[in-house]
């Protein structure tokens, strides 16, 4: 798929009525959008309820299987799906029935036969609606300052990756982040130098990472990464090429470059050996702590230190 075609907006057009249909998509077509067309209510819905829903939909209201204000009144049921523009096409024009599909849930509503720069207003109208709704979705999932994933955001993911494990049998990693004597950053170059770093080097972890993996602000300038189907040597690796990826280039700031070492804990859940979010996180954070003791810069485990303490313990709980 190149870029171009990604920009293009997916929208859904269900009508029963082929010549509706056919000066329905030609203007959609011109008007580049990513059509895909339905003849029946029931297959808007199954399209409209999938993971990668097109979020601009043109809806007859009579059709065969489910109506267009049903399958309004479905969507609505699901508020915590990313929003949907619903635009229902109707021969009705009585006030009651055009409250009514309100009522149900339908964004707007354009009688037939339409007036095209009617529709094309309309639906820009709808984009315009999304793109706040993106906006809004997007501050209210990530820090404001280094635009990763908020802490909650992060340990959602932790959750998902525990549901994630019962169900595949998978291990997944997480790995908290501390810059290194960040105080004295702050302390020598000011506080705007300081979020300049934070920023940099959020771009930097980032660009580490997975598209599956999710890295957050965990708070201050620690970070959370979670890495997903990982066993512990695999998180290690993404640790330690995220190390590398912050201490091998200076960060340019306004007060020149500055070099920044940061430390890493890391600890895994795997199927033989599952931990509760709360486990994993503390794990993680004494192997940080031992990172921060033996000099920082570096990254360290949990199994090791689990190892010596079973063996003294004499434990046969794993390994
Ligand atoms: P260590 O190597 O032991 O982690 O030392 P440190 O100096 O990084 O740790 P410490 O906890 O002493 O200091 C963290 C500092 O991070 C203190 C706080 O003012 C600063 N900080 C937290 N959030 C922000 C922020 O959003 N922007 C800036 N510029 N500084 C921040
Ligand atoms: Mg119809
Ligand atoms: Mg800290
Ligand atoms: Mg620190």
């Amino acid at each position: 798929m190149t870029n171009e075609e990604k920009l293009r907006e997916k929208i859904l057009i269900a009508e029963d009525d082929a010549v509706s249909l056919h000066v329905l998509k030609s203007f959609l077509v011109k008007w580049d959008y990513d059509v895909t067309v339905v003849t029946n209510g029931t297959q808007a819905l199954q399209i409209l309820e999938s993971d990668d829903t097109p979020r601009l939909a043109v809806l007859d209201w009579m059709m065969p299987g489910i109506e267009g204000i049903q399958i309004c009144q479905k969507i609505r049921a699901h508020p915590e799906k990313p929003y949907i523009y619903m635009l229902l096409l109707t021969a009705r024009t009585h006030k009651k029935d055009l409250l009514q599909g309100f009522a149900f849930g339908a964004d707007d509503y354009l009688t037939k036969p339409f007036d095209s720069r009617e529709l094309r207003a309309r639906l820009h109208v709808g984009e315009r609606i999304l793109n706040l709704e993106d906006e809004l979705r997007f501050r209210a999932t990530h820090d404001n300052l280094t635009r990763v994933c908020s802490r909650g955001v992060a340990l959602d993911a932790i959750s998902r990756e525990e549901a994630r494990q019962v169900r595949d049998k998978s291990s997944f990693g997480v790995i908290l982040v501390d810059l290194d004597h960040f105080k004295s950053i702050n302390d020598t170059y000011g506080h705007m130098c300081g979020d300049t770093v934070l920023k940099e080097a959020a771009r930097r972890m980032t660009g580490c990472a997975r598209p599956y993996d999710t890295v957050g602000r965990y708070g201050g300038e620690e970070f959370l990464i979670v890495v997903a189907s990982a066993d512990e040597s695999i998180t290690l690796a993404l640790a330690e090429r995220v190390r590398i990826a912050i201490c091998s280039q200076p960060f340019a700031t306004d007060s020149g470059d500055v070099h920044v070492t940061a430390s890493f804990g890391v600890a895994a859940s795997s199927i033989v050996r599952p931990l509760s979010s709360k486990e994993l996180l503390q794990l993680a954070d004494e192997a940080l702590y031992r990172a921060k003791r033996k000099g920082r810069d570096q990254s360290e485990g949990s199994i090791s230190l689990e190892t010596v303490s079973i063996t003294k313990t004499g434990s046969q709980r794993f390994g």
